[in-house]
């Protein structure tokens, strides 16, 4: 029987994400590629998603709205966490490291463009869900950060870090001239077991658990970061690093909170304070 094939998105490279056969053997060898990576050590890459046409529009359109992206600025330890002078000086939850953070506000990409195209395109949800295997799987419903590019310019990059989400999923879109390795310690932590010792030999420089990843314009990766302690290398020369995040979560129809909002984006909107007062009211009954 004749089925309606889907509209191919130009910037897509369909060869190494065959989301227009989503029955086939391509692609299901890819998605059971993906699921033993993230078994085996937290993180899977797809290299090469993007046709060259479709690297130079995303980073056209980073360029572009680069000016917009909100830049702050704190110091923090590997676990967002406030100091504790209770422990010793070295202890993993006493090392702070400046952290500077460059995010453009999903509302910069506009339906139809180069950025959201990859995120709309048939089947790329589903796709990264079927390699996460999680459910329930819905798109973050914020509108200053359901799709978003983080921007880094020269500097010490993204330090040490376990993230509070589960995953995440990242498009490299352009490099810095040098640095900005993606490194990290596969499962150096449980929720048992926050295995201090080797956090520390890893801030240290002196684990050899820690692996390197040179992601390339293109490359998609899903990277289970709650466990694995991880960063974006120091960054060298005048290009910006830019790096799509797309976001989902377990609940529809959920954003931010107004704080939350405020700090990474440097905005909120109406819905973030509608929904504050319906989580209030929620909470009140
Ligand atoms: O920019 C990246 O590649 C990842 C940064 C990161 O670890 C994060 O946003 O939590
Ligand atoms: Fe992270």
């Amino acid at each position: 029987m004749a089925t309606t094939p889907i509209t191919l998105n130009r910037h897509l490279n369909y060869s190494a994400l065959p989301l227009h056969e989503p029955g086939g053997a391509q692609y299901r060898a890819l998605v059971e590629r993906m699921r033993r990576s993230l078994a085996d050590v937290g993180c899977a890459v797809v290299n090469n998603i993007l046709t060259p046409a479709g690297v130079a529009a995303l980073v056209d359109e980073a360029d572009r709205v680069a000016p917009n992206a909100h830049h702050s600025y704190n110091r923090t330890n590997p676990y967002f966490t406030a100091d504790d002078n209770t422990l010793e000086p070295t202890h993993p939850k006493r090392r702070f490291y400046d952290r500077t953070n460059a995010f453009v506000p999903a509302d910069n990409f506009a339906t139809g463009g180069p950025l959201r195209g990859i995120h709309d395109a048939p089947g790329f949800d589903r796709f990264i869900q079927e390699c996460l295997q999680v459910e329930p799987f819905h798109r973050y419903a914020d509108p200053l950060a359901d799709v978003i590019i983080n921007q880094a310019t020269e500097g010490p990059g993204f330090p040490w870090h376990f993230d509070t989400n589960d995953y995440t999923v990242t498009l490299a879109i352009q490099n810095a001239e040098g640095g900005g390795q993606f490194e990290y310690a596969p499962a150096i932590r449980t929720p048992h077991e926050e295995n201090f010792d080797e956090v520390r030999r890893v801030l240290d420089g002196q684990s050899d658990r820690v692996r390197t990843l040179d992601l390339q314009p293109g490359d998609l990766q899903l990277f289970l970061g709650r466990h694995s302690l991880h960063r974006v290398a120091p960054l060298t020369g005048r290009r910006p690093r830019y790096v799509g995040i797309f976001s989902y979560v377990d609940q529809p129809n959920m954003v931010a909170s107004p704080e939350r909002c405020k700090q990474l984006y440097g905005r909120v909107l109406p819905i973030h304070y509608q929904q504050a007062g319906q989580r209030a009211d929620v909470l009140l009954d």
